[in-house]
């Protein structure tokens, strides 16, 4: 029998370098023999990508914390049923930009939402799936939103104050300190080439775990 694909999801703050780092990660996976489907959440499907255009867009800006949860949500349950379960089941890697964790640091730390209701979603929409492996690069909010403003246009999250990262930070740092095995925080402060050997070497132990 086939055996079942890895999910290994990526997050992090403001600017920490997930777009920077993403084709790195696919690579190693690759170049150790793996099948790798990348994807996004937001988004991931068409239906999805719609979603993220009215979350991420500027036409309804005073959206409700609870809607912008089911929104999050509603696009993870097409992606989960569309895309990432059956890659899963095909034995195909599937690494995504951002996924639940996100929902707990942005919706959960950032807005307020109680963790009880965000773990329900979770439950009602997941069941029992959850990343095989999290990689959470981690950098000091200000030295990301320096990093971030240097694009283009912010998005509605961009937009957001200080203190709304600072507490998207911590609500990142708890759920890596309580699940450690599964969420590996990688130093995103530094340059590239430094950021990306702590990356290698996470990966490497990984693999080599899974070898075992
Ligand atoms: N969201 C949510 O609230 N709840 C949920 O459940 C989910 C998502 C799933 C969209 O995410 C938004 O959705 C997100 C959370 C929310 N909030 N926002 N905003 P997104 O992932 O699409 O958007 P993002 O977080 O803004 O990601 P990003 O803009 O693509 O940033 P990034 O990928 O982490 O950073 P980057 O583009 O790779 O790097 C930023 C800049 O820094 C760039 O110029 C790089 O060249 C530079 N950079 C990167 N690494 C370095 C190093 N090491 N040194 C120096 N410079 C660097």
């Amino acid at each position: 029998m086939m055996a079942r694909g890895r999910f290994i999801t990526v997050e992090g703050g403001e600017g920490a370098g997930k777009s920077s780092n993403l084709a790195f990660i696919q690579s190693l996976l690759e170049a150790a023999g793996k099948r790798v489907l990348f994807t996004r959440e937001p988004g991931g499907t068409p239906l999805g990508e719609a979603i993220r255009d009215l979350l991420l867009g500027h036409q309804h800006t005073g959206m409700a914390d609870d809607t912008e949860l089911l929104l999050m949500f509603a696009a993870r349950a097409e992606h989960l049923q569309q895309k990432i379960l059956p890659a899963l089941e095909q034995g195909i890697w599937v690494l995504c930009d951002r996924f639940t964790d996100a929902s707990f640091a942005y919706q959960g730390a950032g807005r307020g939402l109680s963790h009880e209701r965000i773990a329900k979603l979770q439950q009602f929409v997941q069941g029992s799936l959850r990343p095989d492996l999290t990689l959470l690069l981690d950098l000091p909010v200000e030295t990301g939103l320096q990093r971030a403003g240097k694009r283009s246009q912010p998005d509605r999250f961009e937009r957001e104050a200080q203190d709304f990262f600072e507490r998207v930070r911590s609500g990142y740092l708890r759920i890596a300190s309580d699940e450690p095995e599964r969420v590996r925080v990688i130093d995103a402060s530094p340059g590239l080439p430094q950021v990306q050997a702590q990356i290698s070497a996470t990966i490497q132990r990984y693999l080599e775990s899974l070898d075992e």
